[in-house]
């Protein structure tokens, strides 16, 4: 069947809209076009599709209801960084961090790929918004795709259907949405059957920061082809909200409320896997303290008209890592996927219909791994893969806080920069102002983890924690954060902060227990700003003394947490070189401010 004569199962109004699914038909040619309508019956077709192609496998009703497991081809399972492209004009736009080709080449190059790439498949027109289809200015996207378990998991994470699509009619030559084109890459030739997982060793993601388009090839897996979430809400919207005025960041926003009723609203950027999610949904363990839940990855954050900045999450769902989820370390993400209505990638299937990963109770005494192999307790291999994920309804989760509904957001009391380090950084480390707090965060460094392809527990630096994400040059990007703060009203900033949760001691075990602990450093954080803590000051900032941090009922020794604390400036200063070779790849673009910073933490560590 040819594009022309593929059937649209519906179209839309909106001329411009429909022509470029037109051209995108006619380029992939599909056997089929299907509009999705975000409604209940579509759910449940397109999940029976999934379970008869065998992509799919219902889970025991009364274990997870409505929730399906799924195990990807080995070969497509994180984020894909060697893969993905900034495609600026200029290449300089693009900076010293990203891909870059130029974008008609690119185009070329992909069309290429895109020719005929659906054909066998249904072709998924997806209308979304990120954040509320109420905002002032509706952050609209449309994403193709030719796979349903894209349809399925855009579902969950984004809002989608009807609604987002009628808006858009409404507002015509107004609205403004990002195209998002993404194909998994495997086209069927008639009779020939197809795989459990389709992608293609092929792979791009990639951007077009003028345009504000997204053109994704080969995977299936989440961040490289769910294009509401890392393509358009950190790449593309960086891109925005630096001409714009605001910020699009890698980063969870949770609402804390103290024992005497106080409210106070916290953001926190941590790298891929580096505990965001679980920061998001913590179970304090100091009495009278509660934490309730905005978002656990992405924050859009624009100035009030008070002055303050406020933070919104533009998605709609969790997609959290698995392994290391359960009922201690994360009671409120665990019975939000016990709601159901969600989907499991590369965990294991128990035999009684149920999933189950590494770290989670009630180890299962066989099970399949997610390379549908046998699995007991003493298999060699993991059950699970590192980078497995769950992808779940945020509307389930028992602590959403309800600010989540309002499109204005919640201002923002305090930003926290983390990364996983297992020496130099201190548990926690207050900026001096945004200035500095903008120095640590350009300076951020983190051990690599699995949410990517490539070596795990390498130490690289992760401004912001949106190394992959950004979608222009770094160094304009530091720029960026340098002049917000200085048009600003000071008083009104965030405070920011310093974490790290994963420091080890002599035989290699984590210094802090983390988790539901961690409240004691949001407390700490709290105080400061309201200047009842006390602190140290040290050449990289203000550490807590023993005394000033809340350790009521804390399992920890004091030599730990002294350890835990310490500034230790010989390390510091072995990290210095590194952070040198790290600015000199920006050059010009480098803010002086930040190197300011730099040679004055030089000088207090006496060098
Ligand atoms: P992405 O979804 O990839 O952006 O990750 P994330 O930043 O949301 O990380 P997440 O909260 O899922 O945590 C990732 C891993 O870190 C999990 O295996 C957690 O168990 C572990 N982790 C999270 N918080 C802590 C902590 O406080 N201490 C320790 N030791 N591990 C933690
Ligand atoms: C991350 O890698 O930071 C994630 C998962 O949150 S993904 O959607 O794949 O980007
Ligand atoms: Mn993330």
């Amino acid at each position: 069947m040819t594009a022309t004569d593929a059937p649209a199962t519906t179209g839309t109004s909106h001329a411009k809209l429909q022509a470029w699914v037109d051209e995108v038909a006619a380029l992939t040619t599909p056997d089929r076009i299907e509009w999705v309508t975000g409604s209940d019956e579509e759910w449940t077709a397109l999940t029976n599709k999934l379970v008869e192609a065998g992509t799919f496998v219902r889970l025991d009703e009364n274990k997870k209801p409505n929730s399906f497991y799924a195990a990807s081809d080995p070969s497509d399972v994180a984020r894909v960084e060697d893969r993905t492209y900034i495609c600026s004009v200029d290449e300089k736009d693009c900076g010293p961090t990203n891909n870059w080709m130029d974008p008609e080449k690119m185009k070329d190059l992909m069309r290429g790929l895109y020719k005929g790439c659906m054909k066998g498949r249904t072709m998924y027109v997806i209308p979304f918004v990120m954040g509320h289809l109420e905002a002032e200015k509706p952050m609209f996207g449309v994403e193709i795709t030719d796979s349903e378990y894209v349809v399925a998991s855009m579902r969950v994470m984004a809002r989608v259907g009807d609604k987002v699509k009628a808006r858009i009619e409404e507002l015509g030559d107004d609205a403004k949405y990002v195209p998002a084109l993404h194909s998994v890459g495997a086209p069927l030739e008639d009779g020939q059957a197809d795989v459990k997982w389709p992608c293609n060793p092929e792979k791009y993601i990639v951007q077009f920061p003028e345009e504000r388009t997204i053109w994704s090839f080969g995977s299936g897996y989440g961040g490289n082809a769910l294009l509401g979430k890392k393509c358009y809400s950190l790449r593309i919207a960086s891109v925005m909200a630096r001409d714009d005025g605001w910020l699009a960041e890698h980063m969870l926003i949770l609402k804390l409320i103290s024992p005497e009723q106080q409210v106070y609203y916290v953001a926190a950027a941590f790298p891929s896997a580096c505990g965001k999610t679980n920061l998001a949904m913590l179970k304090p363990t100091i009495p009278g303290w509660k934490v309730e839940t905005l978002g656990d990855d992405i924050a859009w954050m624009r100035f009030g008209k008070d002055g303050r900045l406020y933070a919104v999450n533009p998605e709609f769902g969790f997609f959290g890592v698995a392994p290391g989820t359960n009922e201690h370390t994360n009671p409120n993400a665990m019975s939000t996927i016990n709601k159901g209505n969600s989907v499991f990638t590369n965990v294991a299937l128990t035999d009684d219909g149920d999933i189950w990963w590494e770290g989670l109770e009630n180890t299962p005494a066989h099970a399949t791994s997610w390379k549908g192999e046998d699995w007991t307790p003493d298999s060699k291999e993991l059950s699970s893969h590192p980078n497995s994920r769950y992808c779940t309804p945020i509307e389930q989760c028992d602590i959403l806080a309800d600010e989540y509904n309002d499109p204005n957001g919640v201002p923002i009391s305090a930003i926290l920069f983390g990364g996983r380090r297992k020496t130099t950084v201190p548990l926690v480390t207050e900026a001096r102002d945004w200035l500095h707090g903008t120095f640590m965060g350009a300076t951020l460094s983190s051990e690599t983890t699995a949410a990517a392809t490539g070596a795990v527990g390498v130490v690289r630096r992760d401004p912001m924690a949106m190394l992959p994400f950004i979608g222009y040059n770094a160094g304009d990007y530091f720029n960026h954060w340098v002049n917000l703060g200085k048009d600003a009203d000071a008083t009104k900033l965030p405070k920011i902060f310093y974490v790290n949760w994963f420091r080890r001691d002599d035989e290699g075990g984590f210094l802090w227990p983390g988790f539901g602990e961690n409240s004691r450093v949001l407390k700490w954080v709290i105080e400061r700003i309201e200047g009842k803590a006390a602190a140290i000051e040290t050449p990289i900032g203000h550490v807590p003394t023993p005394e000033s941090l809340d350790t009521d009922g804390l399992d920890m020794s004091d030599a730990d947490l002294e350890q835990a604390l310490s500034v230790d400036a010989e390390e510091w200063k072995a990290e210095i070189p590194q952070i040198e070779e790290w600015f000199a790849k920006f050059g010009d673009n480098l803010p002086t401010q930040l190197q300011v910073e730099l040679d004055g933490l030089k000088a207090r560590l006496g060098l």
